[in-house]
């Protein structure tokens, strides 16, 4: 079989294949204006924000954020989609989405698409949203310690089957418990308490580049040990850099590259803890496929953030399938507002299908024809059944 067609077979059975979002920032309807959805939103993505402030060199981020959010959206429509080409990633995403709902996005106006998404409403825009991206299931990410998400935790909370719950740590090892207490017991008790009423399907914190095990008595001591006791993954995402630019608030966090060896310690001294990571420098990624080697409790996933645009996805999945076969975890959205899940899936489908017909390429080249069975197989690994199963949630 010709090279074109293995590829061509590949992203037709992927097509096929309902996705599992490992990490995301939706939410589920119950959570109210939580739930971001609509061109405005879509619009003001704070990836989005950073490419409009470059080109609008003449105007600051305290002025940007003292605009309404329409006005933010107006302003970003007219500067990155009528007067420029939209190349990039977030760019071209956005026209991805509009596409897909049907428009002409180099016809439609702002306008109409306010229009369109106002004769709609959350419920039947996640039902559809869902529908077009293929997406079976989300994560999202749960924070008790925010009080607009911890008052519908205390009285409203609505579980909905598109939706798993992951308890979010940032917040908590930094300020401890409601009364602040943030001795190890004090976190595990805390921690024990939001286990029990959300029922996560993971535990997960970011950490910057310069992060320590050394120094992490809170992660050695309450999360790891907890996270044992309830049999739940610890989720790690390494290599942020908070507020590097704090006028971009949102948009203003920066990337670097993180001591891995930190990661072999605690998996030296933990082998019995599921750990899933994902790292924020393109550099780490490889370290960590190499890691992944040597300790099976580790699960790298995604391509996160500043390396989820697709000559890194793809550059990041071809070492991944080359050192760790189909044992991973390729993508994860990350998605903040509904309509991501429509570009952020079609975009990286087509990349982890394309590469993973490279491998089959090798294998005919090696006389190895693989079958549709195989492939359909090979995908349900990598898109969902390797998440579920780490999760202990298939
Ligand atoms: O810490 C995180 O979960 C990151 O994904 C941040 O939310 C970041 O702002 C983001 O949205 N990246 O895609
Ligand atoms: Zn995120």
């Amino acid at each position: 079989m010709s090279a074109v067609s293995l590829r061509d077979r590949t992203y037709s059975i992927a097509l096929e294949i309902p996705i599992f979002d490992l990490h995301t920032h939706l939410v589920a309807p119950c959570f109210g204006s939580l739930n971001l959805w609509g061109i405005d939103e879509i619009l003001t993505y704070h990836y989005l924000i950073a490419e409009f402030l470059r080109a609008r060199r003449d105007i600051s981020g305290e002025e940007f954020y003292r605009w309404t959010k329409p006005q933010q959206a107006e302003a970003i429509w007219e500067t990155l989609f009528v007067q420029q080409t939209p190349v990039s990633e977030a760019q071209t995403g956005v026209i991805t989405i509009i596409s897909r709902l049907g428009f002409d996005p180099q016809k439609v106006t702002l306008e109409e698409l306010r229009q369109a998404f106002g004769a709609t409403n959350s419920e039947a825009q996640i039902s559809k949203v869902f529908d077009l991206a293929g997406v079976s299931k989300v994560v999202m990410t749960n924070d008790p310690k925010d009080p607009v998400e911890r008052a519908i935790w205390d009285g409203g909370y609505v579980a909905d089957s598109h939706f798993l719950t992951a308890l979010r740590l940032d917040q908590i090892l930094a300020t401890g418990d409601d009364k602040g207490d943030s001795s190890v017991d004090a976190v595990r008790t805390y921690l024990r308490v939001w286990i029990g009423k959300m029922s996560p399907a993971y535990v997960a914190i970011s950490l910057p580049e310069t992060w320590r095990f050394a120094d992490a008595t809170l992660i050695r001591e309450a999360v790891l040990p907890v996270c044992k006791e309830y049999n739940l993954p610890f989720a790690m995402m390494i290599g942020v850099r908070r507020g590097v630019n704090p006028a971009l608030r949102g948009a203003g966090d920066g990337s670097g590259i993180a001591d891995l060896t930190q990661l072999e310690l605690l998996l030296q001294e933990h082998p019995e803890n599921k750990i899933l990571v994902t790292t924020l420098a393109k550099e780490n990624a490889h370290t960590l496929a190499v890691m992944a080697r040597k300790f099976a409790n580790l699960m790298p996933f995604g391509c996160w953030w500043f390396v989820n645009n697709p000559s890194i996805i793809a550059e990041i999945t071809d070492f991944r399938l080359e050192m760790l076969g189909t044992s991973f975890i390729p993508q994860h959205s990350d998605s903040r507002v509904l309509e991501h899940l429509i570009y952020k899936w079609d975009h990286s489908r087509r990349i982890i299908a394309k590469r993973l017909a490279k491998r089959y390429e090798a294998l005919a080249q090696s006389g190895y024809a693989v079958t549709d069975d195989q492939i359909r197989a090979d995908l349900s690994r990598l898109l969902h059944k390797n998440a579920e199963e780490f999760l202990g949630v298939a």
